[in-house]
């Protein structure tokens, strides 16, 4: 399953190493193949995301798709569609979406995924949880073993109100794993406060050491707290992950197998 995305090697000239950057563009463009004229399109946020953005909004101005209607994941994304034309509607008009195409912070072998560092997994659960297909787009350093055990954060919404109470049982629920949880903050000494999502939430990050165990009795055991509005896990929602790296770009067959 691997594209031409990467020059092939000649003998003697030493191999075009892409950046990070190319690889997402690769990733996002790819993506974007999946989109035909017609369709209610998921519009992800995050820097792999916005490349497949422009990439709709010029294939729109060329002609070369027609009749789209994006829906979008963040008030960010929504003014990027905005900035290049795209037509935007909401869930409350389309409630069932044909495609979304969104990044990811963290893909394990079952397309399991971490979303919501960039701060809008609400909206991207929302929207992606009721799409036929849901294009993920990743460049090779978001491929995992297991969710969470790079010690990076799983990303957890939670209501302003008592939000120490609420990051405090979030703590506790992992407690056995040495989880920590932390508000996620901008801003630095005085100047720093909560960091606040498009639905003027906080975000709460959860630290493990290691394995988070069994990622559907963690996501229950997360939701049944009064106080947690989403978290950050996206369980079996994938249906194709486009995976750009060193060999090529993955991603043909209905899952791509990484
Ligand atoms: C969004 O963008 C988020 O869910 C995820 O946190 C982030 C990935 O960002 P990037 O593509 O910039 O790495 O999809």
């Amino acid at each position: 399953n691997y594209s031409t995305a990467t020059t092939p090697t000649q003998p003697s000239q030493p191999p075009l190493i892409l950046t990070q950057d190319e690889l997402k563009k690769i990733a996002a463009y790819k993506a974007v193949d999946f989109v035909e004229s017609g369709m209610v399109l998921g519009l992800g946020t995050g820097s792999t995301a916005t490349f497949a953005v422009d990439r709709i909004g010029e294939l729109l101005k060329q002609g070369k798709l027609k009749n789209i209607i994006g829906i979008p994941t963040s008030k960010k994304t929504q003014q990027q569609a905005l900035s290049l034309g795209i037509p935007l509607s909401d869930l409350d008009s389309h409630p069932v979406l044909d495609l979304a195409i969104d990044g990811a912070d963290e893909v394990d072998g079952s397309l399991n995924l971490v979303k919501g560092r960039g701060g809008s997994l609400l909206r991207e659960k929302m929207v992606e949880s009721v799409c036929k297909q849901f294009v993920v787009i990743v460049d090779e350093s978001k491929i995992v073993h297991h969710l969470g055990s790079t010690g990076a954060s799983i990303p957890i919404e939670v209501i302003p109100f008592c939000w120490k109470f609420t990051e405090m049982r979030l703590q506790n629920l992992f407690k056995d794993l040495g989880c920590v949880a932390k508000l996620r903050t901008i801003g630095e000494g005085q100047n720093e406060k909560p960091f606040v999502t498009d639905n003027a939430n906080y975000i709460v990050n959860l630290y493990f050491k290691g394995d988070i165990g069994d990622l559907n009795v963690a996501s229950d055991a997360i939701l049944r707290l009064p106080g947690v509005v989403e978290h950050g896990m996206f369980l079996n929602m994938a249906t194709t992950v486009i995976v750009a790296g060193e060999l090529g770009v993955t991603g043909d067959g209905p899952k791509c197998v990484i």
